[in-house]
Order: C-alpha cells, then sequence, then structure tokens
C-alpha cells in the first residue's frame, strides 16, 4: 500500500487548492524550480509529520521536485484537508492522513514513517522525533537529521539534548526571524481580525477592542486592528512592552480598567486566566471576547460558567453567557485559538516563509553530514535567504553597502 487518504477522488479538487495556494507561495516556487534542475535531493528519504495543509503540500511538492521520496503523516487529526491528502497522494507521495483519524491510526501513520526508514524528518510538535526516539533507536541512530516547526516541539527536543538522549540534529525552523515575524505578527494578526469578523460579522470601525500581551501576535492584532478602525487598548505586565505599546500609539491600561469600556477582547499572552471573574464582572453587556493565544486557558471559562444564568449558542462560534444582572457575554470559538476555529489559520504567504526555512534547512542537513545530535537555530545566511527570495518574488531590489562602507562598519580607527 503506498499511501492511505479519505477518497483518493478528491484529488482534483485538492489540486486546485494546492495550486491556489502554490500562486501564494512563491520563495518556494523558486526553491522548487532550482531544485528541479539541481537534483540536489535525489534519492533522499524523507519523513514528514505536518498539518496536511495546501500550504504543506507545497512544500511537499518542492521537495519531490528535489528528487526526494517522501512519507507524509498528520500531526493533528483535525487539521487534515483530505483532498490535498487525496491529490499528494495522487502526485506520488506516500500520504497516511485523513480527517478524523484516531490516535490508534495517527501512530498507525506515525509507524509508516518508521518503516520507510528516511534519513531526514520533519516534524511539527515533535511526536515524530519522540516517537522515534522511543520505538525505533536503530533508525534514530541512521537519521542525518531533522527539523521542527513550533515552539512546543522545540521545547521537548531542547529537554532531550539536556538529558543526553537526542540522537540526530535538528533545525529549530521557528526560531527564524523571517518564520515567526510572519507567522506571529502578520499570520496571526490578520488570520485573529478575520475569525472574530467571520464568527461576528461585526464592524471594528469604532469599537474598542482589547488586545491581551504585546508580543509579536499582539502587535500583529493590535496593528491589524488600528486598521481596520478600532480604537486598540492594549494590556501587558511588561513594563518595556507596555511602553512599546503607548510609543506605538495605543492606549495602555489594566485589564481592570480596560474590562469596564471594551466591546472587543483578545488575548495573545501565552499566560493563564488573563480575563477571570473579576474583570467579567466589570465588562459592558454586549463584550466579545476571543483567543488567540495557545491554548484555551487565557479566558477562565470555568469563571464565565460560573457567573452565567443562562448559555446558549447564537450562530457558529459564537455562544452567549448571561449574567445574573442580565449583562450578555459572548465567547467565541470556546476560548480556543479563533483564527484556527473560526477562520482557516496562516494565510499562503505567511506558511510560505516558514516552509521556505524548511526546505532550506531540509537541503542544509542533507550538504552536513556531520552536524552534532543538537538543536540548531536555522542558520542565518537561510533565514536571510528567504527573505531575498521573498523581496525577488515581490520584485523589490535593496541597496548593497559600497567597499567603503563595509570598511567603515568595521574600523574603530575612523569617525571622531
Ligand atoms: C491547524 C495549523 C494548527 C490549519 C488547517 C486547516 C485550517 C486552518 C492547527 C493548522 C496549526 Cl495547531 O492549520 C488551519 Cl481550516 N497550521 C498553522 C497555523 N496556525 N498555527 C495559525 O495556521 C500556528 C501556531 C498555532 C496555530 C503556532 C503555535 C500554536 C498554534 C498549519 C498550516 N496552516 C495553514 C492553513 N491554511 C489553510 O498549514
Amino acid at each position: 500500500m503506498e499511501y492511505k487518504v479519505r477518497d483518493i477522488n478528491l484529488a482534483g479538487q485538492g489540486r486546485l487548492q494546492l495550486d491556489w495556494a502554490e500562486q501564494h507561495m512563491p520563495v518556494l516556487l523558486i526553491i522548487r524550480r532550482r531544485f528541479q534542475e539541481e537534483q540536489p535531493l535525489k534519492g533522499l528519504k524523507i519523513g514528514a509529520v505536518l498539518h496536511v495543509t495546501k500550504e504543506t503540500g507545497v512544500l511537499m511538492r518542492t521537495l519531490a521536485a528535489g528528487g526526494a521520496e517522501i512519507v507524509l503523516a498528520a500531526s493533528n487529526p483535525l487539521s487534515t484537508q483530505d483532498d490535498v491528502a487525496a491529490a499528494l497522494a495522487s502526485e506520488g507521495i506516500h500520504v497516511y492522513a485523513w480527517r478524523g483519524e484516531t490516535e490508534k491510526e495517527y501512530y498507525w501513520a506515525i509507524e509508516r514513517i518508521v518503516e520507510f526508514e528516511p534519513s531526514i524528518v520533519l516534524d511539527d510538535g515533535a511526536d515524530l522525533h519522540t516517537y522515534i526516539h522511543r520505538n525505533a533507536e536503530d533508525l534514530a541512530k541512521r537519521i542525518k537529521g531533522g527539523t521542527e516547526e513550533t515552539t512546543t516541539g522545540v521545547i521537548r527536543l531542547r529537554a532531550m539534548e539536556e538529558q543526553g538522549v537526542l540522537r540526530y540534529p535538528v533545525i529549530a525552523v521557528n526560531d527564524a526571524y523571517t518564520k515567526y515575524l510572519f507567522d506571529n505578527r502578520y499570520g496571526t494578526g490578520q488570520s485573529t481580525i478575520d475569525g472574530i469578523l467571520r464568527a461576528t460579522n461585526i464592524l471594528l470601525a469604532g469599537k474598542n477592542l482589547v488586545v491581551a500581551g504585546y508580543g509579536w501576535c499582539g502587535r500583529g492584532i493590535a496593528m491589524r486592528a488600528r486598521g481596520m478602525g478600532a480604537r486598540v487598548i492594549v494590556t501587558e505586565v511588561d513594563p518595556i512592552r507596555a511602553l512599546e505599546a503607548y510609543m506605538d500609539g495605543f492606549q495602555v491600561m489594566t485589564m481592570e480598567e480596560a474590562a469596564r469600556i471594551g466591546d472587543i477582547f483578545v488575548t495573545a499572552t501565552g499566560n493563564r486566566d488573563v480575563i477571570r471573574k473579576e474583570h467579567l464582572e466589570l465588562m459592558k453587556d454586549g463584550a466579545i471576547l476571543a483567543n488567540s493565544g495557545h491554548f484555551n486557558v487565557e479566558i477562565n471559562i470555568k469563571d464565565l460558567e460560573e457567573l452565567a444564568v443562562e448559555k446558549r449558542t447564537i450562530r457558529p462560534h459564537v455562544v452567549e453567557y448571561k449574567l445574573k444582572d442580565g449583562r450578555r457575554l459572548y465567547l467565541l470559538a470556546e476560548g480556543r485559538l479563533v483564527n484556527l476555529v473560526a477562520a482557516e489559520g496562516h494565510p499562503s504567504e505567511v506558511m510560505d516563509m516558514s516552509f521556505a526555512n524548511q526546505a532550506l534547512s531540509v537541503l542544509y542537513i542533507h550538504q552536513n553530514p556531520r552536524m552534532e545530535p543538537r538543536v540548531y537555530k536555522v542558520p542565518l545566511e537561510i533565514d536571510r535567504r528567504v527573505a531575498e527570495l521573498k523581496l525577488e518574488a515581490l520584485g523589490v531590489k535593496i541597496d548593497k553597502l559600497t567597499p567603503t562602507q563595509e570598511e567603515y562598519l568595521k574600523s574603530w580607527t575612523l569617525g571622531t
């Protein structure tokens, strides 16, 4: 058996999705063209556990164009786009993924990768890396290296490195500037607004929109909400970030103050209980609550449940909580990531940057077979290359330092 997907007849529809994504992923297209000519991955076996989306599909096509043979399984049973899985299977990629697979099926799919004996492994969340380390020690020794897409995965891999059990080098793609900048600021910024709008269909102009947390995600959300005409308020716990938000022209205040005036609240802190009982008690009738942080713990839903006397679903992803005094609060997407639940996650242009780092990292591992079994950052030259390729695709040219300028920057004798 070469693949297992929901329905291979969905391939035509999936190919349309892949082609659409591809049009918006110019960096991967440039890399693919080069791969096609040079065949740098000829005969290389790659195993990948990633969200099986149209964007991931474009990465798979790119690696395949370089001559690699690929087995792909899903990193999350719920994110698989069955039509995309079918299209990739029809193009010769060994896909073992379908939406809604059980935990047992999920590990069955991962086992197919182990059986394939890949020499490079791509992962999102480190399930594949940990599975190989636990259940396929011999394979772990033979693997040249891998990549990891997310922060969560990198944390697990660093722990393995510290305990001395990591058997092959892994490049942490998440740490690349061209990855997290685009993911967090532009990807989360836009898709969070997108999720709120799709769920509620409200007008943002003139609304008080409260953003909790001014990290890269919070910055992106605040910036885009302002662009839509909202009056943006930022809450923070870090004085430097708070000051930065203030100087960026946002109102900065405590959540207690913001609770009284906010129309829409968006959490993006990475911490728990950012909106809790004491805030919910102060909010205006009709306030909307959404989370864009990593887990569904930023809004304390238990507090909301306890304060409420009535609860009903108004429309998809909008639940109304009626409080004792008659005020109504609206929770979006059950407090889970609103940009995933009510929108479609990162746009293709954003994934283009992440996955270009992935593709070039695979090539790097392939060409540097003697790396130590450690967690590596994406080499700076790759990060810069991705930015250069994006600029090239956008038709943007930039200046070069003159030799005199290079000299000037290096010397300490010149100047006053
Ligand atoms: C689903 C992704 C997660 C989809 C797939 C289908 C749909 C929406 C779950 C994911 C991640 Cl956890 O993809 C999204 Cl309808 N992505 C990444 C993504 N986001 N992440 C927003 O889009 C980044 C992240 C997240 C959520 C980092 C840390 C914690 C949580 C994979 C992907 N996205 C592009 C989808 N476009 C259709 O390929």
